[in-house]
């Protein structure tokens, strides 16, 4: 009887935990001192759907994976007079832990990219949304944070790397090369680029990690040859909101970075949450900064 009344105590400890993110399991983790590079406001209408500009398209496309064994739904947006004679670089970009291919279309990428090719602030490039939960059933209902699903989010490691990857280059007009190659992504999929960027150094040469999750690896792992990494990563940025209570999982990374002089950014967001306004920003000035 005893056993069964601490397995419910602690279960509904653990559940409660992470049913109320802002206080519980992460709540009372150690605020990291640590160096914020400079927080610079995007233009008030960087979100905001201009007329008389070209415009990319957005579709959606599938692949096999076999990986997991299904054929799989991928997001793909392509800039402005996008022109099969030419290669486009790509960047990877990945959702959070409740989302799926199309969660990141409520943070308009259409509209942010095809303000700045209005303004000739990035490089014409594809970008890939693909559902970052490789497992049979990748639906982000029922408990988004269980065990058995965020398993998926590991796995998709090697479904981005072997199946997905060589299904972009042989559907769209792209560079295949490492310098050519970006992976960025919004919490857990903010985890998940990191992991795979800073893990498969000779696949991406630009990692983004927007208030990366708890599902982030811890620095040694991320960067275990500082050589290594400071050779073949061309760019390590990260973002995170001033009051998310995910902050130290980034803010680590930073602090260790800055003390083994690996090349760096960490934006705090002022008043920053976990929401899509930190994270439109975080692909307004990561797509400036790549391909360059
Ligand atoms: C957690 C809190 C948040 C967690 C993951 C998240 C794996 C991810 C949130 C998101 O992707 O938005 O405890 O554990």
């Amino acid at each position: 009887m005893k056993k069964i009344f601490l397995f419910a105590l602690l279960s509904l400890a653990f559940w409660g935990a992470q049913a109320q993110p802002g206080g519980g399991m992460f709540g009372n983790m150690p605020k990291i001192d640590v160096k914020f590079n400079e927080y610079v406001a995007a233009p008030a209408d960087f979100d905001k759907e201009q007329t008389g500009i070209a415009r990319g398209t957005i579709e959606e496309t599938t692949y096999e994976s076999k990986t997991v064994g299904t054929t799989r739904k991928v997001t793909v947006y392509l800039p402005p007079q996008y022109d099969k004679t030419k290669k486009y670089p790509v960047l990877y970009l990945l959702h959070g832990i409740g989302g799926d291919h199309k969660e990141w279309l409520q943070g308009v990428p259409g509209t942010i990219m095809d303000n700045l090719y209005a303004a000739g602030k990035a490089e014409p490039m594809i970008i890939v949304m693909p559902n970052g939960r490789a497992l049979p059933d990748d639906r982000a209902g029922g408990d988004v944070y269980s065990q058995e699903k965020q398993k998926g989010f590991a796995i998709f490691e090697r479904d981005l790397i072997d199946d997905l990857i060589p299904f972009i280059q042989s559907r769209y007009s792209t560079y295949t090369d490492q310098a050519h190659r970006a992976v960025a992504g919004l919490s857990m999929g903010g985890g998940q680029s990191l992991n795979f960027g800073l893990g498969n150094l000779d696949q991406f040469a630009y990692v983004g990690g927007f208030s990366s999750a708890p599902n982030t690896k811890a620095p040694e792992e991320l960067i275990p040859n500082v050589e290594a990494t400071k050779k073949q990563n061309k760019l390590l940025w990260m973002v995170c909101g001033s009051d998310d209570f995910l902050m130290m999982f980034s803010a680590r990374l930073k602090a260790f970075c800055d003390e083994k002089d690996v090349p760096c950014t960490l934006v705090e967001y002022p008043g920053g949450k976990h929401d899509f306004v930190v994270w439109k920003y975080g692909l307004y000035n990561f797509a400036q900064l790549i391909f360059k």
